[in-house]
């Protein structure tokens, strides 16, 4: 749970489905992050609570258009870059938005995925040539740490007992805009090791009042080697399972695979967060020797449906039984996917069908249920 090198993130907004799923596609192989809203208020609600660098909106939709849309990210998020997508009976509305100085390109549909690309990374390069404001952005991280809580996620065996909880990094500031936003904050200031040590007592905290099972904890490769991370809650090793989470390329491999090593004799176990998705191949399962698997929620999401992804979450398992190796299903939303996903011969389960993250900080002790059947008191 720390620093990562941030690939920069496009917001995509267009009331048409179609047009924000085929500019999406094109951009899959590209280091860029993209996410996508089909309403403009939808679309605002993001900026709040995501770290986006470029949006890009279509002009024509029901509830407000573009370049409303546009001004009002302008007034909110003025670090924004932001582009327009217009048809071409649009165009009037397209200058006036650039001369009113609000917006950094138009781009006129349908737009070629090429023009799409180059626009963006122009967008992304003057975004990256802005000043950061650090001394706001310290305020902000600082209001964000006074107020951090680690919110907990329950992890059930294929009996539906709890096996485990996943901890989560929250805020209850303002400021805060999720997880990412909190570890890229505390990277672009060099404070990533505050930030570890105040999540690391916090993880020591969470793993004595939630009594027992497993602690998973999202470790990012570049804080294996900070033991201050690790210190606080070293005495209860044999209960955390370190989730190491590559969204980068992993520099030195061999680094990591020798911290890995370190970490795992002090009794710390390791899992493999998010296979299947970008950056966790197979390799980090040869490389890692995990206990535990994870798989990334996009193998699970629809499993009930895809006779591929079936195959492919059942030969997941069938090789990691083979390998001593445990897996869990994360990410599970329907009923459907958890029995297809069981069926397939996961270990564990996880997701909002089964449990969300808590809401709001854990300040007592939670105890198992009581497993005897308590007696039925005597009738008054
Ligand atoms: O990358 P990692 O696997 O650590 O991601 C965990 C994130 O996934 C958390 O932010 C958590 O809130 C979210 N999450 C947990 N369960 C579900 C789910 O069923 N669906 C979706 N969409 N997200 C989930
Ligand atoms: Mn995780």
């Amino acid at each position: 749970m720390t620093t990562r090198a941030r690939e920069p993130t496009v917001l995509l907004v267009d009331d048409d489905m179609d047009v924000t799923r085929t500019l999406a596609l094109s951009l899959r192989r590209e280091p860029i992050r993209v996410l996508t809203s089909n309403h403009a208020r939808a679309a605002l609600a993001m900026l709040e609570s995501d770290e986006i660098d470029v949006v890009v909106s279509d002009e024509n939709m029901p509830e407000m258009n573009g370049s409303e849309l546009l001004a009002r990210i302008r007034v909110d998020h003025p670090d924004v870059v932001r582009v327009l997508l217009t048809g071409g009976n649009d165009m009037r509305s397209a200058a006036s938005a650039v001369n009113d100085g609000g917006v950094f390109r138009f781009l006129l549909k349908p737009c070629k995925p090429s023009l799409l690309l180059s626009t963006l990374n122009e967008a992304i390069a003057f975004r990256n040539s802005l000043p950061i404001d650090k001394a706001r952005l310290g305020r902000e991280l600082d209001e964000a740490l006074a107020q951090l809580w680690l919110a907990h996620q329950p992890i059930f065996g294929r009996d539906g007992q709890i096996e485990g909880n996943e901890l989560l990094l929250r805020s209850s500031a303002p400021s805060f805009r999720g997880p990412e936003w909190m570890l890229n904050a505390a990277a672009t200031l060099e404070r990533s090791p505050l930030l570890e040590r105040a999540i690391g007592a916090e993880v020591a905290r969470m793993a004595e009042n939630l009594h027992t099972g497993m602690i998973f904890v999202n470790v990012d490769p570049a804080a294996l080697s900070r033991e201050a991370l690790f210190d606080p809650f070293a005495h209860v090793a044999h209960r955390i399972v370190l989730e190491i989470t590559e969204r980068d390329a992993v520099g030195d491999k061999d680094h990591v695979t020798t911290r890995i090593e370190q970490l795992r004799t002090r009794g710390f176990r390791i899992a493999v967060d998010d296979l299947g998705s970008g950056y966790a191949g197979l390799n980090a399962v040869v490389d890692l020797s995990p206990d535990i698997i994870k798989l990334d929620m996009q193998l699970v999401r629809g499993v009930d449906t895809s006779f591929v992804k079936q195959r492919l979450v059942a030969s997941i398992c069938s090789a990691a039984k083979d390998l001593g190796i445990l897996v869990v299903a994360e990410g599970i939303e329907r009923e459907e996917e958890q029995r297809a996903v069981l069926a397939a011969g996961v270990d564990f389960l996880q997701g909002y069908h089964l449990g969300r993250p808590s809401m709001s900080p854990l300040r007592a002790p939670l105890f198992e249920p009581v497993s005897e059947p308590v007696p039925a008191s005597p009738a008054q």
